[in-house]
Order: structure tokens, then C-alpha cells, then sequence
């Protein structure tokens, strides 16, 4: 395949930030990407770029594939890659090469004409010949840097395991999110406007970081979904670590006392089955404590793996971490994304294939996560701009 032009144009997330938008063409036949972003960032993630520097970078890339014969998506990349010659993709930014490598693997599928997921499964997951329904996390109580409100923990979510359709799985859970915020609205004696974070969860005020966990399975037991639906958090601890310590609940706390919260936490409450970051990426020992201290809960690396297969190879397996996020823009290119999910599959981890707080309306990692047969989805509350990846769950996953 030969790409003939590459477009770049600017449009917005669902904060309203500016991100950019890619357009590949191949003689006739044009394909779209756009790229979201993260405000809890890892700092091993790629570069992210302006527009104005986007259009410097899609110049620059340009003169590398526009015109050339490029016959696998891994034959592009290796070309962006080579091109750009940086660890962080600092001259050809990770969104934009991410846009251009996304783009350019609809447009391979296109010329071939079967779906993006097919495609990409047989050039990078050759093995694989089925695939199950992957689990569905969904943030339902927004705190940390996604929220203004008194929470240290970023993300508390529902963890559906998909025993039923997609349609009835989705349905049940948004009931479940509706149910919850009217006990809130009770509960907090609220009468105003619903305080909503990023990625949709309720933002109110609470007693403490725990008391999200009993308000979630409390709806959970009362909805009668406690057979197939747990919970999960992501801390993303690395944001709240200041001077060697973390600074949880307005209390600065070492490691072990940290730990030592964890762990009455998952006592306290069964329902509890993971925990993202749960220390900051330069704290991997303690990563470690708490696998060893959790036994078979999933303990998942999100900032301290970046989504790249090196970080992925160190620290996935029985000691630090049993699962990992996967964030294509962390790592910047379709191929390296799937060599990250491979990296975690040799550790015998799971897969969780991820949204970012700043969403747009490309559903790319439904995509990514049906080809590769991910063990997990993350993708926020059933409401707004999220709804455009539970839907494509139903279109991927459910025979029409
Ligand atoms: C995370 C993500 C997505 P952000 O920390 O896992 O929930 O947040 O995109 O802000 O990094
Ligand atoms: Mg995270």
C-alpha cells in the first residue's frame, strides 16, 4: 500500500482541550484517527504535541512514508520510529504518530477489506482464532486529578465480568450508576447540579477514601449483581507522592502505612479485587509488598509500565505487578502496542486495554482489545463521550 497524503487537523477532547485528528489516504480511500490524552501521565509516556508542533512533525514524517511502499503496519512504524531516532518520539510526537499509525492500519484493513480488528489480529495475534468477552471497568466515583473534589484515590470502578450480552451487561450497569448517584444525592442531601469528574463518575465530597467502596458495594449487593460484579481502584499514587511520601487524605504516610490502609481496605471489603498503582512509578518495591501481601488480587502497573514492553517485561509476572495497563498513546505506535500486550502475556498477566480522562469519539482500543483478546476493557462511566466504547462493544462483540 502507498500512502498518498497525510492530514492533520486539530480538534477537541472531551474536556474541551485541543488534540489532533489524523487523515491517511491511499489513492482513493481515506481512514481517520484521533489521539486522547491523559492528565495522570506516567513520565516514561511519549511526547504530546500542539498543533502548531503537529504540523511540523506530520512534515517531517511525511517525507518517510508519503509515497513509499509500506506493506504492514510494523513496516510503518519501524519507519516513524527510525525517523524520529528519540526514546519519547520528541521530534515526531506520540500523538501524532500514533494518529498516523492508526490511520494507516484502517487504511491497510480497508485495502484488504476486512474489519480494522481482523486485520490487525492477523498481522500482530496470528494465534489467536477466538476471542472472549472482555471485562468491563468502569469508573463510577471520580476523585484525584480528575475531580474537584476531597478524594486522594483517582478512580473507584464497578469490575463486570461479562456472564451475560453486552446489551444486558451495559444496561444492568447503567441502572447501577443511576442507582448509585440518587443514594448519593440522598445520602449527601444534595440538591444541586450532579458534580461529574472526567471520565463520568459522581465528584462528591466524602468522610474519607473509603467510604466510595461502601457506597459501590452497597449498590452493588442491593442491584443483585454481586455474583458477576466487583471493584477496582486506581490511585494513581505517583500524583500524590511528594518528599518520599504519600500525601493520602490530607496525611503524609509512608509506603508500609500505605500498604498497611490497602490492605484493611480489601479486609474491610470482599468485594475489592484490584488495585492500580497503588504506589508511585519510582516506588516499585512496594509494588512488590503488596502483591506479595494480596495473594491472587490483581495488583496492575499503569504509570510504572507505560506500555512499553521493556518496562512491561521488568515488572510483570509474580512479583511486582499480574496486571497491566495498556495506553496506546503512552508508547506511540499500534505495533509497540501489541508487542506491550504480548510483553505482558509472556509474564502471565492480564491485559487491560485503556481509555484516557480525555476522550474522543475513536474507539480504537475496542478495536485493539478484540483483536489481541484483552482479558479486561477500562473505559469510564456509562454516560456522555464514554458511551462510544460501549458501544462499540455491542458492534464488536454481539452477532447481529
Ligand atoms: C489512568 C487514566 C485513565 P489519565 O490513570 O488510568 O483512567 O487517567 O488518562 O488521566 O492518565
Ligand atoms: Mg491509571
Amino acid at each position: 500500500m502507498i500512502i498518498t497524503s497525510l492530514l492533520v487537523r486539530q480538534i477537541f477532547d472531551s474536556r474541551g482541550e485541543p488534540t489532533i485528528e489524523i487523515t491517511a489516504t491511499s489513492g482513493a480511500v481515506s481512514a481517520r484517527a484521533s489521539v486522547p490524552s491523559g492528565k495522570s501521565r506516567g513520565s516514561g509516556e511519549v511526547s504530546v504535541f500542539s498543533i502548531a508542533e503537529a504540523h511540523i512533525a506530520l512534515a517531517y514524517i511525511s517525507k518517510y512514508i508519503v509515497g513509499h511502499e509500506l506493506n504492514s503496519v510494523r513496516a510503518l512504524d519501524e519507519r516513524m520510529i527510525a525517523a524520529d531516532g528519540t526514546a519519547e518520539k520528541s521530534k515526531v510526537g506520540g500523538n501524532v504518530m500514533l494518529g498516523i499509525s492508526i490511520a494507516a492500519s484502517r487504511l491497510f484493513a480497508m485495502t484488504v477489506g476486512v474489519s480494522h480488528w481482523q486485520s490487525m489480529r492477523s498481522e500482530f495475534f496470528p494465534g489467536i482464532t477466538e476471542g472472549k468477552n472482555p471485562i468491563i471497568f468502569s469508573n463510577l466515583i471520580n476523585g484525584g486529578v480528575h475531580a474537584k473534589n476531597n478524594l486522594t484515590i483517582q478512580e473507584y470502578m464497578v469490575v463486570l465480568r461479562t456472564t451475560h450480552s453486552y446489551e444486558e451487561s451495559i444496561s444492568r450497569l447503567v441502572s447501577l450508576y443511576r442507582h448509585l448517584g440518587e443514594a448519593l444525592v440522598r445520602a449527601k442531601g444534595y440538591t444541586g447540579r450532579l458534580p461529574i469528574g472526567d471520565e463520568g463518575g459522581y465528584a462528591f465530597d466524602f468522610k474519607d477514601n473509603f467510604e466510595p467502596i461502601e457506597f459501590l458495594s452497597e449498590r452493588i449487593r442491593e442491584d443483585g449483581m454481586s455474583d458477576f460484579c466487583s471493584i477496582g481502584l486506581d490511585v494513581a499514587a505517583s500524583s500524590f507522592f511528594e518528599n518520599e511520601k504519600y500525601v493520602f487524605g490530607g496525611v503524609p504516610l509512608s509506603g508500609e502505612e500505605l500498604l498497611r490502609t490497602y490492605t484493611s481496605y480489601f479486609e474491610k471489603e470482599k468485594l475489592l479485587c484490584t488495585i492500580e498503582d497503588p504506589f508511585a512509578e519510582s516506588d516499585p518495591e512496594m509494588f512488590a509488598a503488596l502483591s506479595s501481601a494480596l495473594g491472587t488480587k490483581w495488583v496492575v502497573g499503569d504509570d510504572l509500565t507505560v506500555t512499553r514492553p521493556a518496562f512491561i517485561k521488568k515488572y510483570c509476572g509474580e512479583k511486582y505487578v499480574n496486571g497491566v495497563i495498556i495506553k496506546p498513546n503512552q508508547i506511540g505506535t499500534v505495533s509497540e502496542t501489541c508487542d506491550a500486550i504480548r510483553a505482558v502475556r509472556e509474564g502471565s498477566g492480564k491485559t487491560i486495554v485503556s481509555h484516557r480522562s480525555g476522550e474522543t469519539e475513536d474507539a480504537f482500543i475496542i478495536e485493539l482489545a478484540k483483536a489481541s483478546a484483552a482479558d479486561a476493557v477500562k473505559i469510564g462511566a456509562p454516560t456522555k463521550e464514554r458511551m462510544i466504547k460501549f458501544n462499540e462493544l455491542i458492534r464488536l462483540y454481539e452477532p447481529s
